[in-house]
């Protein structure tokens, strides 16, 4: 995990490995004690860091007196990439478009009552960095009640950049990286069969797949088909964020997971879906939109076996996970 990595350490703080942002940190009082503050929204520039490029971990907490039905998290305009995370699960990411407003939807499961904490990985590669606001768009909803997430935030310094990029220098940085991701996708992508349209093969075995609301979890954790048999999953995401789904080879769920969790911090992690280009990916649907239907086709393995099927949107791969038994072909 590149996150765990030794941290420089925050202004006047002491020299301390930081945990992985992916896990929940339950003493995150403790870790954030001597991290220095700073009044949000605003340019870190004008807040003690002139000229600073680099990677800073923005940290606050917020009250939940009860669990909500729905929650949202809004955290105004932040330049130029972000990486929010809520009590350890990551939400989204937002790549170098510092004009959007970011609004996510926070998966139920994520929050607890009481204390909450959140965490924001921001990068800044040139010109103003930070958390930019307005100050009445960063808020958590919570069942249409807001909680203002503007005042102060704690940070830490994760990484300081060298040298300021400048921006035409940036600008054919980004163009290598997206030709790069359009290259270097061209792998996974091909594993990406089936479309929107459902149209079944009649010989094929029928499975349905859907996603529970806000657990982060498949509705079902085994499906059973028959050795070398044409197999259609009908994948439906029935959640409110977006889920994919992998085949993979059996034993290496932990292996694709966490490769999925790097490609977040990636800058083509996003375009290339999250899957990992890698031989224990089988079979592949993109990322699917809440309310879509993917089909997802391919002929069963022909060795009997646990294949374990699996969302790699980073950090979900822990939960939203299953086994796709193969066994052996009756009456061959
Ligand atoms: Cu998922």
């Amino acid at each position: 995990d590149p996150e765990a990595q030794v941290y420089t350490p925050a202004p006047e703080g002491p020299q301390k490995r930081l945990p992985s942002p992916w896990q929940k940190w339950d003493n995150h009082q403790e870790i954030t004690r001597n991290w220095a503050s700073m009044e949000l929204p605003g340019p870190w520039e004008e807040q003690g860091l002139p000229d600073f490029d680099g990677v800073l971990f923005f940290y606050k907490t917020f009250q939940l007196a009860r669990l909500p039905q729905q929650a949202r998290i809004h955290l105004g305009r932040i330049d130029d990439s972000s990486f929010p995370f809520v009590n350890g699960t990551f939400l989204q990411e937002n790549r170098d478009d510092p004009q959007k407003l970011i609004d996510y939807v926070i998966p139920l499961n994520a929050l607890q009552r009481g204390t909450n904490y959140v965490l924001v990985r921001v990068e800044d590669h040139g010109g103003p960095g930070g958390m930019l606001g307005p100050a009445e768009e960063m808020y958590i909803e919570a069942d249409g009640r807001r909680i203002p997430l503007s005042g102060e935030w704690k940070y830490y310094i994760r990484e300081k950049f060298g040298r300021s990029i400048n921006s035409s220098e940036l600008l054919s940085g980004r163009e290598l990286a997206a030709r790069f991701a359009a290259f270097n996708s061209l792998n996974p992508l091909e594993k990406i069969s089936g479309g929107e349209e459902v149209v079944s093969d009649p010989h094929a075995i029928r499975l349905e797949l859907k996603v529970i609301k806000n657990e982060m979890k498949y509705d079902q954790n085994e499906l059973v088909v028959q050795a070398g048999k044409a197999v259609e999953i009908h994948f439906s995401n029935t959640d409110l964020m977006q889920h994919n789904l992998l085949i993979l080879a059996p034993g290496s769920l932990e292996k694709v997971g966490l490769a999925a969790d790097a490609m977040a911090m990636e800058p083509d992690g996003q375009e290339k879906q999250y899957i990992p280009d890698m031989p224990e990916v089988l079979h592949a649907s993109g990322l699917l939109d809440p309310g879509k239907t993917f089909v997802l086709r391919f002929t069963a393995p022909k060795k009997p076996g646990n294949y374990p099927f699996v969302c790699t949107f980073p950090g979900h791969w822990r939960s939203m996970n299953g086994l796709l038994k193969v066994v052996q072909s009756s009456g061959v």
